[in-house]
Parts: C-alpha cells; structure tokens; sequence
C-alpha cells in the first residue's frame, strides 16, 4: 500500500530529474496530478509528453490560480520556496513539499541520511560500498546519482541517502535510523539569508531519527534537539567513549574506535586529512546500522575516491596535476588546499573562480598564502577572489579554461602540484561541475 491519499490532487512543479521521478511515482499509483515548470522548455519535457501524454503541463511563468488547484505541491530542490508564486499558494493553504517527504513515508527498510556543506557524495558512496560488502541490498542516492523516489523497492534492506538543503527544507519528517551533519561552512548564500538560515535546513535531517552522527570538530553539527538520542562521534582526534577519531601508536597513525585501533590510515587509497574524517564519518554510520568492521574496512581499503574530488590527473616534469572542480564552495577549496599542501614537496599553483553564490572568500587569503605559489583566476566571480587574497600571492586573470592550464604550466616548478579546486559553482562557464573537470582533465592530457 502507498502512503498517499489518491483523493487529492497534486502538482509537481519542476520537470528536472527528481520532477520526473515524481510524474513516476505518482503515475505508478493512480494519484492525479499535473506538472508545471517555469522553464519553456525543461529537462524531462520531451520523456514526459513521450510517456505519460494524459498529463497536464504547463511551462514559463507560474500561474497561482493552476498551483492553487492542488493540495500538495511537490516543489523542486533547484527552485526556492521563497519564489512568490509558492509563497502565495502556500498562503492560500496549499502544502508544500518534496520528493523526498514523499521518500520517507514510502521507504520500508531503514535509511542513513547524510547531509553536510562538504564531503556528502564521498561519505554516502563509502556507506553504500561498505553495506555491499556486508552483503546487504543497499540503495544508495538522493541528491547523488539516482533521485530518492527511483530507489524504492520491496527487496531493499538499507537506504543509503545523500540529501542537500534544498530538498531538506520541504521534507517535514525523515525518520532516518541514522542521520548526520557532516560539516557546516557557508554555500548557497544566494538561497539563503544567512548561515543561521543554512544551518537549520541542514539540521532538518534530524527530524525523527533514531541515532545521530555529529562531528566532533564542528560544534554547529550537533544536533540542537534529540537529548537522550542514541549518538556517535567522529573527528581526527583521539577517540572517546561513543566516538571514531585517530589514534597514533609506535609512529603508526590508525582509524581507531573507542580504545580499539581498526586500520592503518596508510591503507586508505584516499588522500588528504578531510578523507580521515570521511572514513571516520562512513565508519560511525555503518556502524550505527550494524554493518560488521571487517566488510567497512575492506570496502574503506578498495575506495579510490570519486572523480572530480582532488583526483590526480597526470604527473608531468616533476608537477602533479588534481582535478578537484567538485570544490564549488570556500570550505571544500579550503579541505584540498590545506590537505593537498601538506602533502606535496613544492607549493601549490592553484586554478578558482565562477559563480560565487555570494560567498564571503576571505578565509581563503590564510591558507593560500600558506600553501600555494601563484593564483589563476577565471569565470564571473574572479575579481571577488582576487580582492579577497590582495597580495597573499601572485594572482594571474585567464578568459578560459585552457589558458589557465597553460599559464599554470608556465608557472609551476618540479615538486609543485597544480589543482583546480574553484571553490565556486561552474554555472557562469559550463554545464556544470563534471563538465568542467572533464575539459580540465583533457587540457592537462593534451600538454605536449
Ligand atoms: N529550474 C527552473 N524552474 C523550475 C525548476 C527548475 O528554472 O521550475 C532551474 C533552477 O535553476 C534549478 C535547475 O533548474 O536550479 C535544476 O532544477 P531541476 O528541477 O531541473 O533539478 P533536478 O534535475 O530535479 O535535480 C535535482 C537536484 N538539483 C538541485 O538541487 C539544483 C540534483 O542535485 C539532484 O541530483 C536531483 O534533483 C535528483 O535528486 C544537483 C545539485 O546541484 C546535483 N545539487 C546541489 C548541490 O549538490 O550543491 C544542491
Ligand atoms: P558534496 O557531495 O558534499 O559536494 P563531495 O564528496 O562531492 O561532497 O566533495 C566535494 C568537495 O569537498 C571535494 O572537492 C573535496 O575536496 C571537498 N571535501 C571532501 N571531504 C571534505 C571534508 N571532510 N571537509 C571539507 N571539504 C571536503
């Protein structure tokens, strides 16, 4: 049986691929529905007329009267809720929700629900991987990969789920067996007011679950309700009671849990402290559910990282080359600078800029300063970047891509690492972010 009442009637209202996810879900259980979409002409337009032609859409602006037929709108994660045409229909007591509300009443078997500024897509993939190796029928997505509704199942035994704040603010209760915060820091300042606003989306997670994970070394990742809920920690320092954290013994650094050492941190394939914290968080999650140590660690063992994360592309006359375009905010730029300069001989030469999404880059000036030999800086928002940073470093202004790559050839000495880490969205010059990686990684193959 669905839990959805099929007397009422519901838009969809935004036609990408979790909007088309919905038409599905809706269309399988005989709920009637209609779609709307601000766009003339949206993603899954043409799947949906091919599909499903009975369905009733409406493109470009949108028309209050039409929301208003509805009792629930299933709103998008890409468009906000402050849009004043939600914002009318909700005043007039029309509901508005989301696919992943939808998720949550529908889903049987139990879900792990990630969410956090950075890291999520690397935690929630570790999770999934090591619920595959316990042998379990795991369904991992959400934000990542598949959309939520597209995952259910009758045969799933465990829910791996990656969500945003976007698709937090329309979900009222999860019900995760386990959710965390992975890390706070500001990103999407163009949807939100502030990082209060951010925050409290994020801690939406919360909502009804039955265990929580939090980090240790970020206070604004503790859940601000819950007291007395079952609880784990992570964090790159030594263990507690409850907690996973490094322990170092005869010069041998170890993921330890509690008073126990698990594994050597030189047998992760990851690089970089962040991805110690990630395998902490994957670990504290895991074992929240119940998967067994030995199939985590060996699924933490056999993880290279996903691409587009700090991936190395190529050694050439003594300088690396890393494709981090996944960095689209200030605080996973700051993770890759401070983790891949630890880690390198030279300095690094660093490539950033695009669509800021109104953040602040002042916390950038430090650690570039402390790290990186010169900055290259391209797309919409480089002259923001390049007044944050003053004079920390050598700043270089590039109209593209691939003159950034040659400039950062120019500049770059035996030892040095060169990493595209933009801490911006890819909006104002590409598709998006793999885009982006893609033709970076293809502009360093093709240096002679
Ligand atoms: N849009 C309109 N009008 C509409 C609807 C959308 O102009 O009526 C525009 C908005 O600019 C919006 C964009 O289209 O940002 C995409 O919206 P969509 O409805 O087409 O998006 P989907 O294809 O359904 O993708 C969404 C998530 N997108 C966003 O949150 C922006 C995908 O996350 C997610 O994978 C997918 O659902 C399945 O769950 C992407 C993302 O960028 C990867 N997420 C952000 C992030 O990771 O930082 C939060
Ligand atoms: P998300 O899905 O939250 O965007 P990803 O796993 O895709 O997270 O990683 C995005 C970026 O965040 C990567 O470019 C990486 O350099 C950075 N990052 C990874 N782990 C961390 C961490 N623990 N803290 C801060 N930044 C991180």
């Amino acid at each position: 049986m669905s839990l959805i009442a099929s007397d009422h009637f519901r838009i969809v209202v935004g036609l990408g691929k979790s909007g088309m996810s919905l038409v599905r879900f809706l269309a399988n259980r005989g709920v009637s529905f209609a779609v709307a979409d601000t766009r003339e002409n949206p993603p899954e337009l043409a799947t949906l007329r091919r599909d499903y032609p009975q369905v009733d859409v409406r493109c470009g602006e949108l028309d209050v009267e039409f929301l208003c037929r509805a009792d629930e709108l299933y709103v998008s994660p890409g468009l906000a809720l402050a849009t004043p045409a939600l914002q009318a229909a909700a005043a007039r007591g029309v509901k508005l929700s989301g696919d992943i509300e939808l998720f949550a009443r529908n889903a049987k078997a139990p879900i792990v629900a990630i969410t956090g500024s950075n890291a999520k897509s690397t935690v929630t993939t570790l999770v999934g991987e090591m619920a595959a190796a316990a042998g379990k029928r795991v369904a991992v997505g959400g934000n990542l990969g598949t959309p939520a509704l597209d995952l259910l199942g009758d045969d799933i035994e465990l829910y791996v789920m990656e969500l945003s704040s976007f698709q937090l603010e329309t979900t009222d209760h999860l019900g995760a067996e386990v959710a965390t915060v992975l890390n706070i820091s500001e990103d999407h300042m163009d949807r939100y007011s502030g990082l209060p606003a951010y925050h409290l989306a994020k801690h939406r997670v919360f909502r009804g679950a039955r265990q929580v994970v939090f980090n240790r070394q970020d206070a604004l990742t503790r859940p601000l309700m819950g007291e007395g809920l079952p609880c784990w920690t992570f964090g790159l320092g030594v263990p507690d009671f409850k907690g996973f954290g490094l322990r170092e013994e005869n010069g041998e650094k170890y993921l330890a849990f509690q008073f126990q050492n698990l594994m050597p941190v030189r047998e992760l394939k990851i690089r970089g402290a962040h991805n110690q914290a990630n395998a902490l968080a994957a670990l504290a999650l895991g074992h929240a559910v119940g998967l067994p140590f030995d199939a985590m660690l060996s699924a933490l063992r056999q993880f290279a990282g996903l691409e587009h994360r700090c991936q190395w592309v190529r050694d050439l006359d003594g300088v690396a080359w890393y494709n981090d375009s996944k960095a689209t905010n200030v605080g996973a730029a700051l993770a890759a600078i401070e983790g891949l300069g630890a880690d390198i001989d030279g300095k690094l030469v660093l490539i950033a800029g695009g669509d800021g999404k109104g953040a602040d880059f002042k916390d950038l000036r430090g650690p570039v300063a402390a790290n990186c030999r010169a900055v290259v800086l391209m797309g919409r928002d480089r002259e923001l970047i390049a007044q944050a940073l003053g004079d920390a470093v050598p700043l270089v202004r590039v109209a593209s891509l691939d003159e950034a790559v040659q400039q950062c050839r120019a500049l770059a000495q035996a030892g040095d690492a060169v990493l595209l880490s933009p801490a911006c969205a890819s909006f104002d010059m590409f598709k998006n972010y793999e885009e982006r990686g893609r033709l970076f990684a293809q502009a360093v193959e093709d240096l002679a």
